[in-house]
């Protein structure tokens, strides 16, 4: 057990900077190893104090430190393991640092390292204390003058934030670049790249008439795979014009993708850094799903200039100020882009799945964090998503007009500074005709509120009960209620949408605000039966609880005019079914026959008919998409039943197969799509259907089935439909499927991404202690262990998405998976850490397993060299 005690850094502790950074000139003589750093920093003194100037550095050989020219004697400064402090300074000056850095042997992937053998950064949060000595903390703004040095033929690009301004040759091999960004920026936001790149180019003028060259760079074999990610960066700038009045500030703004990266992409101003896969694609190696990543992600990223870096945060426990704000702005361009209730269907699956399983576990925090050990651990699906969820809120209640007056004085108001989460409040609260005093425990307050919502019949009259229940987590155990907008309906046994007013409207926004809340309305004598439509669109990021019996959840998914909902009723229709199968395995400790619900069968039958009749097809595939097993587990508060919920679901998709396989067969093939790939709503959604039926018809053990679907692979011109029959083979074991693997594994052995997706296939179907097939994956030449997506493909899916080997009762699951943490927490810990987090909930599991989970919790913490990020993980978890 590491004895350090953790350091905990506190929201209340925070205290404005003692010296300000006007001006950055850094100067970067690149090389992999020693690289020699030259920062010439203009330092203000901020207030009136003696304390000393304090800089953070990590991991930095110091050459020189000067002040106003004159050289530092050793005795005016220290240096320890967190950074340097000098005693006593002017009220201004200029601090000149030499250090120097090892790119070459940064495996965390955090500061300054190689890809490819090309040089990049990744700062935020806390990178750029790798780099150089630096108040490295997001309200200290800067403007930046960077020049990269380098040699000419293993370098020829050389890039930074802001503008170019100059390039010239040194004579001696090397060349040099200056970039220059005057717009004032935090440390965080730094970025260079140096290598063997090329570029697509194109531009952008904005409306008022700036015009931008735009650059995509990536290792020059992948130059044809740039264009999706160029026309979504084009659609990015022009949605945030049109939507949000923000233009685009600077001449230029370049993306570059790199290969090995731990997470999805970084927004440093005028050069994003990506994860190449969300940049490359051409329909021959990436699916309609990698096209949809790209352009939400390019988006995402390209927001941030204004949600982020215009306005930035004033310390990390604001982190949700920009990343909640700048995913709601991304899920409303994905909206737009596409098919808006497809859209929020695929935000509340991750929500429900990911955020609500983080709130219910020892890593539950509020959107608003109140301390932390290790601030790269708080990048989490609350501090995004149910951030997002939040801000979404806040349009709900305002209506779009009255929110967007909010986020231009927004803008206005703070353009330039460091700000907080109170701030964004303050400013929407000017806008709102109610309580935002109460709003704010959205901020404050981890968990998710349950409503309780019960109906009852009074003659001509319906009354409505909704009653909020706040679970105590995370230590926090008052149940105050939350204030939240909840839109609701009705429906009569026909179908009908019943008016709930006077005036005959048939929707209505409650604003609950009390622990119990209730609402009536008339009901004509003739109608015999309500049905309630609740939480329509997911207004509020909150579980329903209603006793809807199957003929409601069936009326609703077909009649329910609110497409998300009519999609959360058949599905909720499915997993009752599911669990109560479930349920009665154990009560009679035994598998139960059971016969097909005629409900069921029938709404599935509907649904998947719904598509001949103009139904949009992707949302018919969302539909029939079973609830994954991590979700039907949520269902389980102890004793989660692993190898059930498996039997259950295989059993379920084999028998709607089985009843419908002519219609599925028939959808198959009228949702064939003609002509070449085009990334195209309508091509997608065909697409997804005929996924969807192929997985259903390959659940029955047919050698017809299997036919369609290694033709599918042999004729396709594109990634996404041989993906897909592959994936629709892999439901079940056979000859076919296995040979399958293998030419793919051959077609595209090169190529890392596509064999990526081949790691997943196979980490996802790999049998309970199946030792062999997974040392022969990791043996595999398409695996590294160095490479964060690589390792997310085979560990992450194995540990997440193949939870029947996951939790193999021998332990094994949890052995191989916790084996591969410490080795990569050897060398870069933020992905150690977020892989151990599927061990977080362990007292979900039976004793045996919850046992087994808890001794490899142990075994990871129990070295000398556990990473402070990992410890903060495991820790949590085990007290
Ligand atoms: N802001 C970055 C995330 C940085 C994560 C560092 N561990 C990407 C994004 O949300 O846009
Ligand atoms: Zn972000």
């Amino acid at each position: 057990m590491t004895e350090q005690k953790p350091n905990i850094v506190c929201l209340k502790d925070y205290r404005a900077p003692d010296y300000l950074i006007d001006d950055v000139e850094l100067t970067f003589e690149l090389a992999p190893r020693d690289t020699r750093v030259t920062s010439r920093l203009h330092v203000r003194r901020n207030g009136d104090h003696g304390n000393p100037l304090r800089l953070d550095g990590d991991e930095l050989r110091l050459e020189s430190v000067a002040i106003d020219g004159a050289a530092l004697a050793g005795d005016r400064y220290s240096i320890d393991a967190d950074g340097m402090t000098i005693e006593s300074v002017p009220e201004s000056f200029v601090l000149e640092i030499v250090n120097r850095v090892d790119p070459i042997d940064n495996t965390a992937l955090d500061g300054l390292y190689q890809s490819s053998g090309n040089f990049c950064t990744q700062c935020e949060p806390e990178g750029f204390r790798r780099i150089t000595y630096f108040p490295d903390r997001p309200d200290v703004l800067s403007r930046y003058r960077v020049t990269l040095v380098a040699d000419r033929v293993t370098c020829p690009v050389l890039l930074s934030n802001g503008n170019p301004i100059e390039q010239k040759d040194l004579g001696d091999g090397r060349h040099q670049a200056t970039w220059e960004d005057p717009h004032p920026k935090p440390s965080y936001l730094f970025a260079l790249v140096a290598g063997k790149l090329e570029a697509i180019h194109d531009e952008f003028t904005t409306r008022s008439g700036r015009k931008v060259d735009l650059g995509i760079y990536v290792e020059p074999h992948n130059i044809d795979r740039c264009d999706h990610a160029m026309r979504s960066l084009i659609k990015s700038m022009r949605w945030d014009e049109e939507t949000y009045g923000r233009e685009y500030d600077l001449d230029v703004f370049n993306i570059v993708a790199v290969d090995d990266f731990n997470m999805g992409a970084m927004e440093n101003k005028g050069l994003n850094v990506f994860n190449s896969k969300f940049i490359l694609a051409r329909a021959e190696t990436a699916t309609d799903q990698d096209y949809d990543g790209i352009e939400s992600v390019v988006a995402h990223e390209y927001f941030h200039n204004w949600s982020g870096n215009r306005v930035t945060c004033r310390d990390w426990f604001q982190l949700s100020l920009k990343e909640g704000f700048t995913v709601f702005r991304d899920q409303e361009f994905s909206a737009d882009m596409g098919s808006p209730a497809v859209k929020r269907i695929e935000e509340v699956n991750l929500l429900r799945q990911v955020q609500f399983a983080e709130d219910a576990g020892p890593q539950a925090h509020p959107v608003q964090p109140k301390e932390y050990q290790e601030i790269n651990n708080f990048y989490t699906a609350t501090v995004y998503n149910k951030g997002a969820e939040v801000v979404r809120m806040w349009h709900n209640l305002l209506g779009w007009d009255r929110f967007r007056q909010a986020t231009d004085r927004y803008f206005e108001r703070f353009d330039g500074q460091a700000v907080t989460i109170e701030d964004f409040i303050d400013t929407m609260a000017e806008q709102a005709d109610f309580d935002t005093a109460q709003f704010r425990r959205w901020y404050d307050r981890a968990g998710t509120p349950v409503v309780r919502v019960n109906k009852e019949r009074d003659g001509e009259q319906v009354q409505v009960v909704l009653e909020q229940e706040i679970p105590a987590v995370a230590g926090q155990e008052d149940s105050d209620p939350f204030l939240m907008p909840l839109r609701i309906a009705a429906f009569d046994g026909e179908g009908r949408q019943l008016p709930l007013d006077a005036s005959g409207s048939t929707e209505e926004t409650l604003i609950l605000n009390d622990s119990r809340t209730t609402f009536a309305f008339p009901v004509a004598a003739d109608v015999d039966r309500v049905v309630l439509s609740l939480n329509r669109g997911f207004t509020a990021p909150v579980k329903i609880q209603h006793a809807y019996d199957a003929g409601d959840l069936t009326l609703l998914a077909r009649c329910d005019t609110d497409e998300f909902n009519r999609w959360d009723a058949y599905q909720r229709l499915v997993l009752k079914t599911l669990v109560g199968r479930i349920r009665e395995a154990e009560e009679v400790g035994e598998w139960p026959e059971t016969a097909l619900p005629e409900g069921l069968s029938e709404a599935f039958g509907s649904v998947l008919h719904a598509a001949n009749n103009g139904t949009d097809a992707r949302f018919v595939a969302e539909c029939l998409a079973l609830p994954s097993e991590p979700y039907i587990a949520e269902q389980f508060e102890r004793d989660v039943p692993v190898d059930a919920i498996h039997r259950a679901r295989v059993e379920l998709r084999a028998q709607l197969g089985n009843e419908w396989s002519q219609s599925l067969m028939l959808t198959y093939k009228n949702q064939a799509v003609e002509g070449s790939y085009a990334f195209d709503g309508a091509d997608v959604g065909r697409r997804a259907l005929r996924a969807q039926c192929l997985s259903y018809l390959n659940a029955l053990d047919h050698p017809a089935w299997r036919r369609l679907a290694v033709e599918q692979i042999a004729e396709t011109d594109n990634m996404t439909e041989r993906f897909n029959a592959l994936q629709a083979l892999c439901v079940r074991e056979s000859v076919e499927r296995d040979e399958a693997l293998e030419g793919f594994a051959k077609q595209w052995a090169d190529d890392p991404l596509v064999m990526d997706k081949w790691l997943s296939l196979q980490a996802r179907i790999v049998q309970p202690d199946d030792k062999d097939t997974l040392s022969r994956l990791e043996a595999h030449p398409a695996f590294s262990i160095r490479n964060p997506n690589r390792v997310r493909s085979l560990v992450g899916t194995f540990s997440r998405a193949n939870p029947v080997a996951f939790h193999a009762a021998s332990g094994s699951g949890y052995r191989w998976v916790a084996d591969k943490i410490i080795e990569v927490d050897g060398f870069n810990p933020q992905i150690s850490a977020r892989m151990a987090t599927v061990f977080s909930r362990w007292r979900r599991y039976d004793g045996a397993r919850a046992d087994l989970m808890k001794e490899q919790m142990t075994r990871m913490l129990d070295r000398p060299d556990c990473s402070t990020d990992l410890a903060e993980i495991v820790g949590k978890a085990l007290a």
